[in-house]
């Protein structure tokens, strides 16, 4: 089984996904890595200032290599694409851009990436995006939370992560209207 965690750069994916494969003994990957490796960062969006991937062709060689998989094998997809891939369960993160704003000026981020982080998160760009796909998604807030406070309220204590069936709601409306 694969698990997307997803969410707007900087909403903690990484910090999330890392202690998830720590503590439950499941494999971790990263969307930028896996592109990398398969050769699958195919520009440079310089307005962006990111990396462009073939996620069609990243979600092509990820199908094949679900064939092979053993179903007993759990493995959590990092970044704000892996919602994009074939993936059995979507976790989205998400974090106020109040918050955010700080995190993604400490990365050196520019005034006009920042920004439109900041309107994708308001906006709900992710969410949208991963309710559109076929997966089951799940939503948690992580502004006021823990990492740890965020694995459990994702995973049961059996380590069933379909826990938490519900989107939990976000609003920040305000911020984009302010
Ligand atoms: P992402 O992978 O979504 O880009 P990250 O895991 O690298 O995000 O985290 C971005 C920053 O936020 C980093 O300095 C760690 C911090 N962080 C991560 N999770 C957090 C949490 N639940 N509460 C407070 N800070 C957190």
């Amino acid at each position: 089984m694969r698990i997307a965690v997803t969410g707007t750069p900087g909403v903690g994916k990484s910090t999330l996904a890392r202690l998830a494969a720590q503590r439950y003994g499941w494999d971790l990957a990263d969307v930028h890595g896996l592109a990398e490796v398969h050769g699958l960062v195919v520009a440079r969006d310089e307005d962006d200032d990111a990396d462009v991937i073939d996620t069609d062709r990243l979600a092509a060689v990820l199908e094949a290599l679900a064939r092979d998989h053993d179903p007993a094998h759990t493995e959590v997809l990092d970044g704000h694409l892996s919602h994009l891939l074939p993936v059995d369960l979507v976790w989205v993160l998400r974090c106020d851009p109040r918050e955010l704003e700080g995190r993604l000026r400490a990365r050196g981020y520019s005034e006009q990436k920042v920004r439109e982080n900041l309107e994708a998160e308001a906006m709900d760009l992710i969410l949208q995006e991963a309710l559109g796909g076929d997966a089951p998604v799940r939503q948690l807030d992580g502004t006021r939370r823990s990492p740890e406070e965020l694995l459990s309220a994702f995973v049961d204590p059996q380590g069933n992560p379909f826990k938490n069936t519900e989107l939990e709601p976000v609003d920040w409306s305000d911020w984009l209207l302010g």
